[in-house]
């Protein structure tokens, strides 16, 4: 298991330098965020945050995300150039040393919530998504926002938006995904570069917009597109443990078996019973995911890639990007630590 952390570039109010501090700490999780998305990377922004790393005793091998333009979800009259630039970036990191590429294919919105600082128990704060908060949207309207969302777009874009993938429906994205990934991969494979796909979240559909990267079910379409190792998943155990259907891991279990988790996302989570859930600290016992379970499962299959702490709550009084302080990321950087040792001590020493 090689330890990172996300680092949002310049405007991240963590510092390398802190970063590098946490123990077993081995690379950052970036991207270049100097252009829109749709665009080409220049090579100096890429090494730029791999000297960046380097220079803080870490390395840069592990891209989140490059933006896929809805251009190319929707399939309209962009996207042969979004596709080419997409290649050309793919070319790009893989020229400054990158490995793996993780990247969504959710529309519109990278991820839900229903409120970003809902204070628990213990004073932290952390994102949640509850279906009483979410039901008091109107779906109809074409005024819906919440917390996170892109606010970029003006509000006739974005209803504009909204139409077009309730008419696209969830066939029409998955054709449009194809396209993507017969373009995409096998570039990636001539590269040697890992597309690690970054489930949905939360793994159904809100509002009436299709999403299709779900269940294991639809992991296992996705990789029958393109049969390649270089075909991959982001096994986010967060987004889709939110579906209480997802049994992660058994999905862990076979994914890796396939040779196709390249990158995980660690964090747990709280469903409650109406299917509403709370992000938590990492510990299994705080949500409800076993999470020395799916440490082990990765393990004993012979997982080796790049782990990252997901979202962190809040906590300590720091102030920052809702899910990204330092603070609760770096305590789940230390139990990771401690699943991922346990876990590789007992599979090669059984008395241990
Ligand atoms: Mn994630």
């Amino acid at each position: 298991m090689k330890l990172t952390f996300r680092w949002q570039g310049e405007q991240d109010k963590v510092p390398l330098r802190y970063i590098r501090q946490i123990p077993g700490m081995t690379g950052i999780v970036s991207a270049v965020y100097d252009v829109k998305p749709g665009e080409v990377w220049s090579h100096e922004s890429i090494e730029k945050i791999k000297k960046q790393a380097e220079d803080n005793g870490m390395s840069f091998e592990v891209v989140e995300s490059v933006p896929v333009p809805e251009a190319i979800k929707l399939g309209n009259a962009d996207r042969d150039r979004c596709l080419e630039n997409f290649c050309e970036n793919v070319r790009r990191c893989a020229a400054h040393g990158v490995k793996v590429i993780c990247y969504n294919f959710m529309p519109v919105f990278d991820w839900t919530r229903t409120q970003l600082d809902k204070k628990a128990e213990d004073g932290s704060t952390s994102l949640v998504m509850y279906w009483d908060q979410l039901k008091k949207i109107d779906p109809s309207s074409d005024e819906i926002a919440l917390p996170g969302w892109d606010t970029s777009y003006s509000k006739e874009e974005m209803a504009e938006l909204l139409r077009e993938y309730r008419a696209l429906g969830e066939e029409g994205l998955w054709r449009n995904f194809e396209v993507f990934l017969k373009k995409v991969i096998p570039v990636a494979e001539e590269s040697g570069i890992k597309m690690a796909i970054h489930p949905d979240d939360p793994p159904y559909s809100i509002f009436g917009i299709p999403r299709i990267i779900t269940c294991e079910k639809n992991l296992d379409r996705m990789c029958k597109i393109a049969d390649s190792p270089a075909n991959g998943i982001t096994l986010c155990t967060g987004s889709l443990g939110a579906s209480k259907e997802n049994n992660i891991p058994a999905i862990a279990e076979k994914f890796t078996k396939m040779g196709r988790v390249h990158f995980v996302h660690f964090r747990n989570i709280k469903i409650m019973e109406d299917g509403s859930f709370e992000e938590t600290g990492h510990k299994s016992d705080k949500g409800s995911l076993d999470m020395w379970e799916i440490a082990r499962t990765l393990v004993e299959n012979g997982f080796d890639g790049y782990v990252r702490p997901d979202h962190g709550r809040m906590i300590w009084d720091e102030d920052g990007r809702p899910g990204y302080g330092l603070y609760d990321r770096a305590l789940g950087a230390t139990y990771i630590n401690g699943l991922f040792e346990a876990a590789e001590k007992s599979l090669y020493n059984p008395d241990f």
